[in-house]
């Protein structure tokens, strides 16, 4: 049986139990300190740093750091079902990218007076693929392909080093589109990637998911790039009535506490036989996974548990103050329901729709927010790697319409050069 992994009442949870789920952070803080003096060293000393480091943390005597023409052959060394798997992943994930590119648009809000706006992709940017506990092919397509649909010129991936590189990783950053890779990982990845070295191109923003050395590392260049966001464990919350189907909402469950010890994973249902049998199937499934240990961890964080609402209100409230990574419904009036979750990555509606295949293949991205970032932001998408500009042009009658607003406004501002250059056109 799974320690703690009890139904519990989410009317009875304490403050301190409440606080253990909804205030979960990315656990960066510890490293913060050695990632500095890391990023440090690779933006003063370049490829020697990154060497260094690379024998220090991966135990890596690295020949090549740019190994963009092994990732150009690595299909060569990927089995047929394991390449077609890739390009299907590539392809589906494009599609749904596809779709989301703005238009540029401009519009006339009075007579004479155009305004717009545009879009540009940021010219280079570098993705962060992992590669060491765990190798993550899948994380190479989601941060790639988004970056080449929005038009990004030069799209760098940074992967950890090895003494035989993952080929599957390789094919699927080849695949998805990167026009450079480099073989460096953790905080070094990061600042090579944000600063550049002899060997990699310095690109403006860094994107990715990662172990804490390389999210503590986002947060030590952010300011002199862009990043995305900084990207914790995953997260899964479940909502599930009477009509889910228990061993569904486990398996969802135990997928993503298979990922890491620090994982988030809950299901709030309003309905007592089904927690109670959510909770025995997890502990059936258990036996099952090969992750054991990663899931046991995760299955006993306090920010982890099976928990029994009085109503499929009062879950839905617990989702929204909780802001899952991933929302998997698996109730009645799945829509309505969330409908009124605001706080949420990705969302996965009905029994079908496993949060693993959007992990992987559905189309949508992977890259999202954790620890509660989903109240203030999205995961990664195609705007991630676009600028937005404004345009506007007005005629001669226009300025004239504003030019008593925007003047007394510059002479309230003390800004009489403003008002001047007004004025110098519309009075003759
Ligand atoms: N569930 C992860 C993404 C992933 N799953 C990669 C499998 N591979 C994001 O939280
Ligand atoms: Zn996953």
């Amino acid at each position: 049986m799974i320690p703690d992994f009890e139904p519990r009442a989410v009317a009875e949870l304490s403050p301190d139990e409440r606080r253990a789920f909804f205030e979960r952070d990315a656990g960066v803080s510890a490293v913060r300190g050695d990632v500095a003096d890391i990023v440090d060293r690779v933006r003063q000393e370049g490829d020697v740093a990154v060497r260094e480091f690379s024998r220090e943390f991966d135990d890596v005597e690295v020949a090549n750091i740019d190994v963009t023409d092994r990732a150009e052959r690595a299909a060569e060394d990927v089995d047929a079902e394991a390449m077609a798997a890739i390009e299907e992943a590539v392809e589906n994930v494009r599609e749904f990218h596809e779709a989301q590119v703005p238009t540029d648009w401009t519009r006339e809000f009075a007579d004479g007076r155009e305004l717009g706006r545009r879009f540009r992709p940021i010219d280079r940017v570098g993705v962060y693929v992992p590669g060491g506990a765990a190798a993550y092919p899948s994380s190479a397509i989601m941060g790639v392909v988004p970056a080449k649909v929005a038009g990004v010129e030069h799209v760098a991936v940074a992967t950890p080093p090895a003494d035989d590189l993952n080929p599957v990783t390789l094919a699927a950053i080849h695949e998805a589109g990167a026009d450079a890779v480099y073989s460096v990982g953790g905080a070094q990845g990061v600042a090579a990637l944000a600063y550049g070295t002899e060997t990699v191109k310095s690109v403006r923003k860094v994107v990715g998911p990662g172990n804490r050395w390389v999210t503590a590392a986002k947060a030590e260049v952010r300011g002199d790039v862009e990043i995305d966001f900084l990207a914790g464990p995953s997260e899964v919350l479940v909502l599930a009535d009477d009509t889910a189907e228990p061993g569904y909402v486990a398996a969802d469950l135990l997928a993503q506490a298979e990922h890491d010890s620090d994982a988030s994973v809950v299901a709030v249902t309003d309905d007592e036989s089904t927690a109670e049998a959510i909770a025995e199937a997890v502990a059936e499934q258990f036996n099952a996974r090969e992750r054991a240990d990663t899931i046991e961890a995760a299955l006993g964080n306090d920010a982890s548990g099976v928990l029994l609402a009085r109503s499929m209100s009062e879950a839905v409230l617990f989702a929204e103050e909780y802001a899952p990574e991933h929302l998997s419904i698996q109730a009645e009036g799945d829509e309505a329901l969330l409908d009124r979750v605001t706080n949420v990555g990705s969302a996965f509606l009905g029994p079908y729709t496993p949060v693993a295949a959007g992990d992987y293949a559905s189309g949508t991205n992977h890259v999202l927010p954790t620890n509660g970032g989903a109240k203030a932001f999205g995961g990664l998408s195609v705007d991630t790697f676009l600028r937005s500009s404004t345009v506007q042009r007005l005629s001669a009658d226009a300025l004239g319409d504003l030019s008593g607003t925007v003047t007394t406004l510059a002479e309230a501002e003390g800004l009489e050069g403003h008002a001047a250059s007004v004025r110098e056109r519309t009075e003759d």
